[in-house]
Order: C-alpha cells, then sequence, then structure tokens
C-alpha cells in the first residue's frame, strides 16, 4: 500500500513539473500531424476476433441483452483454456480484405481501426511473441491485418489498430474474472508489459504502418499514468507521424472519454456510446456501434437507423469531433447485412452531403433547433444541415450571409432565394417535399 502510494505521488510530482509531452511537439508540428485525421472525420471500426464464434452464446447460455459480445470470455466466466479452443474453429472463408475496405470507402470513411488484439488476446496477425494468433492457432493461417494494409493502401484509406492493454490469455497479465481486484505482484506484470505488449506494438508499427494506434482496456489498476507516457513516447520514436488515443494514459473520464487533467499521454478523446454536448479544446472521436454491439451478436438486432447514425455524423462533425462507427463482422468473414445497408445510406448522404462534414471545423453557433451549422476549411462558407425539413419558409437566427450571396442547396446544386430579417437571421425558402432525402444541406457563404 505504502509503495503504491510513494509511487503514485512521485508520478504526480514528475507530471507536475516535466514539460507536458504536447510541449515538446509545437503546435504547427501536431496540426500537421492531426491533419489527415482531423480532416477525415469519419472511420469504421472493426471488432473481430474469435468472439465471432459463439456470437453471444456459450454452450447453451446467451449474455444478457445489451451485453457486449467481445465481452463473453469475461461475461460468462469461460476458463482460459476452453475459450482459447476456439482458435480451432476461426475458419473465416468469406474474409475479403478488398471488399471490407470497398464497403468502408464507399460509405465515405476514411480510415479503419480494427482490433489487432482485443482483451481477450487473440492477435489478428502473425506475432512473434505468440501462438496465440490467427496464423499460430488457426485453420485460417492468412495474415488479416496485411490483407487489410495492402486493401486500404490501395484504396487511399488509413489503417488503423485497437490494441488491448488489458490481456485475459496472458497469465502475466490479467484474468478476466478478478481483474479490479487483483494486484499481481509488479513483476509478472512488468514481463507482460515488456516481453510481450511491447514487442506486439513494435511489430504492429514496424510492420503495418498503422496510422492510429487505439489502446483500451487501460483502467486496470496495474497500468500507470507513468507507463502511458512511456509507451507513448516510445511508440512516437518508433514512428513520429503516429497518431494514439488518450486511453494509452489513466485519464479518461469514464465513458464520456475526456481527459480529467492536463498533460495526459495520447492525442484525442475517446466518447464511448457518446456524443459530447459541446465542442472541446482537445481532439476528439466518438465510437459507435450500430447495434448494441461490438463484437458480432447472432441475436442483436436492435438496429439504429439510418437516419440516426447520418444525424449523429453530423452531430459530431458540427462539435468538431470524428465518428468511429463500429461494424462486428461474423465468423465466416462477412458483415451482416443491416450494416452494410446502413453503411450504403450514409455513402449516399455522403456523396452528396460531405463537403459540409469533411475537413470542415465547428463554428460559434454548432446547432440551432434541428440544424447543425459546420464552417468550411477556409471560413468562407456555412454549412447549415437540417435534420428535419421545414413545412414553411425557413429562419435562422445564426448565421448572417454576405449581401446578396447566393445559398446553394447542395442535394439540388439550385439557389434558394432568401432575405435578412429585421429582427436579425434570415428567411429561406426551403425546396418543400422530402424527395431530396434526409438532412439537406444548404450553403451559405459569410463575410
Ligand atoms: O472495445 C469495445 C468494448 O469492448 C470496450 N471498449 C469498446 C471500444 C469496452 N466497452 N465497455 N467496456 C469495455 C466495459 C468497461 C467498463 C468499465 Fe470503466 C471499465 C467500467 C469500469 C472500468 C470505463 C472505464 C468506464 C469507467 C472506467
Amino acid at each position: 500500500m505504502k509503495k503504491q502510494f510513494y509511487t503514485g505521488l512521485l508520478a504526480c510530482l514528475c507530471l507536475l513539473t516535466s514539460p507536458a509531452l504536447s510541449a515538446q511537439e509545437s503546435q504547427a508540428a501536431k496540426d500537421a500531424r492531426m491533419g489527415w485525421w482531423r480532416d477525415a472525420t469519419f472511420g469504421m471500426f472493426i471488432h473481430w476476433g474469435l468472439y465471432a464464434l459463439p456470437a453471444g452464446t456459450w454452450e447453451g447460455q446467451t449474455l444478457d441483452k445489451g451485453r457486449i459480445g467481445e465481452w463473453i470470455m469475461h461475461d460468462l466466466n469461460i476458463p482460459v483454456a476452453d475459450y482459447e479452443k476456439l482458435a480451432g474453429q476461426f475458419n473465416p472463408v468469406y474474409f475479403d480484405a478488398a471488399q471490407w475496405v470497398s464497403i468502408a470507402k464507399n460509405a465515405g470513411m476514411k480510415y479503419i481501426v480494427i482490433t489487432s488484439k482485443h482483451h481477450d488476446g487473440f492477435s489478428l496477425w502473425d506475432s512473434q511473441v505468440s501462438d496465440y494468433d490467427v496464423m499460430d492457432a488457426s485453420p485460417f493461417k492468412r495474415d488479416i491485418l496485411m490483407e487489410l494494409k495492402l486493401a486500404c493502401d490501395a484504396a487511399g484509406i488509413k489503417l488503423c489498430f485497437y490494441h488491448s492493454i488489458m490481456d485475459w490469455h496472458q497469465a502475466d497479465a490479467e484474468s478476466p474474472k478478478d481483474y479490479a481486484h487483483q494486484h499481481n505482484p509488479g513483476a509478472r506484470w512488468e514481463r507482460y508489459r515488456e516481453a510481450y505488449l511491447k514487442p506486439q506494438l513494435t511489430e504492429l508499427v514496424t510492420k503495418y504502418h498503422p496510422a492510429v494506434l487505439w489502446f483500451d482496456g487501460e483502467w486496470i489498476p496495474e497500468w500507470t499514468e507513468e507507463q502511458g507516457q512511456e509507451l507513448y513516447r516510445y511508440l512516437m520514436q518508433l514512428d513520429p507521424s503516429l497518431i494514439i488515443n488518450n486511453r494509452i494514459s489513466k485519464a479518461r473520464q469514464g465513458m464520456s472519454g475526456m481527459n480529467e487533467y492536463e498533460n495526459a499521454a495520447g492525442d484525442f478523446g475517446t466518447p464511448e456510446q457518446e456524443i459530447l454536448e459541446s465542442t472541446a479544446t482537445m481532439d476528439w472521436e466518438s465510437c459507435m456501434t450500430m447495434n448494441d454491439t461490438w463484437g458480432y451478436r447472432s441475436d442483436d438486432f436492435n438496429w439504429k437507423s439510418s437516419e440516426t447514425l447520418i444525424e449523429n455524423l453530423i452531430d459530431v462533425s458540427a462539435k468538431g469531433g470524428n465518428y468511429l462507427l463500429n461494424i462486428g463482422p461474423m465468423a465466416s468473414g462477412k458483415f451482416p447485412q443491416a450494416s452494410i445497408d446502413r453503411l450504403y445510406d450514409l455513402g449516399a448522404w455522403l456523396a452528396v452531403n460531405g463537403e459540409a462534414i469533411y475537413a470542415t471545423r465547428s463554428w460559434t453557433c454548432f446547432k440551432e433547433g434541428s440544424t447543425y451549422f459546420t464552417l468550411d476549411g477556409s471560413g468562407k462558407y456555412v454549412y447549415a444541415i437540417l435534420t428535419e425539413a421545414p413545412t414553411s419558409p425557413l429562419t435562422l437566427s445564426c448565421v448572417t450571409p454576405t449581401e446578396g450571396g447566393k445559398i446553394v442547396h447542395l442535394a439540388t446544386g439550385g439557389g434558394v432565394s432568401w432575405k435578412t430579417l429585421p429582427e436579425g437571421g434570415i428567411r429561406v425558402d426551403f425546396p418543400q417535399g422530402d424527395a431530396f432525402g434526409v438532412a439537406q444541406t444548404l450553403k451559405i457563404p459569410i463575410d
């Protein structure tokens, strides 16, 4: 107890007195490093691993409604020795990296974050420090990450990895049942960290050059801010163009995902299944599921509508964030059809309205009623994105267009007539009818 207290105190003092990690990089350098990511706005999360096989049910027992499929090992107390046998059945013969990437690309997604390793510990590449991976332990014996890397490079999509710090399979790391209570002797954790976790990350960075490393499972007591800072520095020195989420540190505040203290390691906040109430000074990305699970569950049909997903993307974008939308592929290697359908709708909407989303910034007034606003990169246009079509002429009090400027309705490409109101704001003769689909956009010139 005492030892931990002093170690914690030392770490705190050190944090207060040493220059912030971010201070070692100029703002201009950070802006350059984060540039593609900020402009990308929309990415695909992929949770795929052994848990796709039980798909929510183990030996006749089904996870409770709302529980997440990739936690089945933990939630149903499946012993490591039983769970790991799933590797022998992992044979996703329909896996087609080019097809996955093309679905993401057609949906308007600019990057993919896939689970190189989730909490269950199974790795989707040929890890040199593990036999518990797709090459050594499964009949599939194909390097899933390399196939995706090649397909992503060919399509101009950035490939990124989710990697769990917590590991239920490694005896030196964590065990699923008692992770919240157990205090492993430090030496075992150190061995896992130095001889397994770090070598795995080194392989990933040097062999696959991920654009983002997306950590998770950092809440276990063994992981400290100090270790996070050290790992951040180590990885950035391996590849200075890397972007790393804030779960490499200990600063995340629950599911809202933003940092609860300054100078934490990591480049962006990670709200989970939530969208921030407002804009933030720190970069952030909301990750969300289309139904209630990340890893595939055959019994989860609680799909959000395409309209909801489109509005979430708009909402996130208007508040200056990124939207990372999840797919839980099946054990066969196919995406669930319901996910494919929704991605198609998102892609169709973005094909018309994408200029209001990509490379835009948040504007002082990000929302008025059911209308969201974004600011284009040049600062010369405001986009008003209407998530409900008005039934009468539209009034907006937030925005004052350039005098005599042309307001364009993106769905038709045509101008709309408008006038300023005596009390401020504008009145727009908005095209009537629902032929233009959900969430129509006006492009408004401003001074
Ligand atoms: O990978 C997906 C999930 O498996 C994983 N994160 C997404 C991206 C995840 N979601 N929920 N959980 C893990 C459950 C963890 C919940 C808690 Fe906590 C961990 C509760 C207490 C510790 C997070 C950290 C909420 C409070 C602190």
